[in-house]
């Protein structure tokens, strides 16, 4: 076999990826607890002011509930302690359940925990709170960010909050799966410069959410490679990350290129936009899908990258 899924990773080198989301990160986890919250909370406003987040449907909550209702329970001193805790990564309780709860469910809490916060039964923020020179630096650099940069930031800083002793992959904690969209609702992508059917059926499958088709096109030890993230390999692992954190994506690929490679492989780069469902149509992110497939047309490896800038949509370069 020609590729290792560690040398598949550097098909289309030219790809530019937007560095500036881990580096942000990166920055943001060294403030300390109180900080990080304050300063979510202002990046938070200040992007509720040009674009919309969708509120979690009730049957995607139901898992964090009881948690909410025990913090809804607590004093104000100990709902910032809880807060601090989980921006701490502190071994609590609360800080296990949260840390084993999807993404979704993850910013589901968040998102409920805010509006409690702007409601007043939840501690809010310190009127008058000052970020230190350090926040306000990483404020500043989230702010120049494009918005789907910014979103992907937030929920980068979700993400890596409470406590996960084990990194759980199979007793993670999900929403309910949607069934696919039936077969007469469903729409087709076309990509300017790709007709294969390997990559078609893929974006077409990922947009219906028949993630039992999706992963039929993977080979046994095929690899999924998410944005800043290690590759995720097996099909029972990328089946299991389909339905736990790919619901009803939009994926608007828009343009790419078809090359073969070595040994009967084909690489084909994407690139297009995305939308989540937290925020519909109102954030596009700039994507490149990079594929590599073996000689039978399945999909050995294929990476997700959020893009640098705009620009880079237009570069197809190999
Ligand atoms: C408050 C203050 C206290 C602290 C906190 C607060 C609340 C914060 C909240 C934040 C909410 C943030 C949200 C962010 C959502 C971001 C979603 C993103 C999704 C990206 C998805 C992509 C998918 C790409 C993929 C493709 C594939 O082909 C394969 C699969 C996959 C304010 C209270 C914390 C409420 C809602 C960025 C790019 C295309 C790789 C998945
Ligand atoms: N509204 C976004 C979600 O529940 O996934
Ligand atoms: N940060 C993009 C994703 O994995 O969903």
């Amino acid at each position: 076999m020609p590729f290792t899924i560690d040398s598949a990773r550097s098909i289309f080198p030219e790809t530019l990826s937007a560095d500036a989301v881990p580096a942000t990160i990166a920055r943001f986890t060294q403030l300390n607890a109180e900080d990080q919250l304050a300063l979510i909370w202002f990046a938070y406003l200040e992007m509720g002011k040009t674009i919309t987040v969708a509120a979690p449907g009730a049957a995607n909550m139901q898992f964090a509930e009881p948690t909410m209702d025990q913090i809804r329970a607590m004093s104000f001193q100990e709902q910032t302690q809880v807060m601090c805790d989980l921006a701490n990564r502190v071994d609590t309780p609360i800080c296990r359940t949260y840390g084993i709860w999807s993404v979704n469910i993850k910013l589901g809490f968040w998102y409920r925990l805010g509006e409690w916060m702007e409601q007043g039964i939840v501690a809010p923020i310190p009127e008058g709170y000052k970020l230190s020179a350090n926040a306000s630096s990483v404020l500043q650099a989230i702010r120049n960010l494009d918005s789907g940069q910014q979103i992907t930031v937030l929920r980068n800083a979700v993400v890596g909050m409470g406590f996960d002793p084990v990194k759980s992959g199979e007793n993670k904690v999900s929403e309910p799966v949607v069934p696919p969209t039936a077969s007469a609702q469903r729409t087709q992508v076309s990509i300017e410069g790709v007709d294969n059917p390997t990559v078609l059926n893929y974006m077409n499958n990922m947009n219906a959410n028949d993630f039992d088709a999706l992963i039929e096109l993977f080979t046994a030890d095929g690899a999924l490679q998410a944005p800043f993230q290690k590759p995720i390999v097996g099909k029972d692992n990328v089946l299991r990350f389909f339905k736990e954190d790919c619901q009803n994506l939009k994926l608007l690929p828009e343009r790419g290129v078809t090359e073969p490679t070595e040994d009967g492989y084909t690489q084909i780069k994407v690139t297009g936009k995305v939308q989540t469902p937290w925020f519909g149509a109102g954030v596009g992110m700039n994507m490149a899908w990079r594929f590599l497939l073996n000689p039978d047309g399945k999909i050995f490896f294929v990476a997700i990258d959020l893009l640098a800038s705009p620009k880079e949509l237009l570069n197809l370069a190999r």
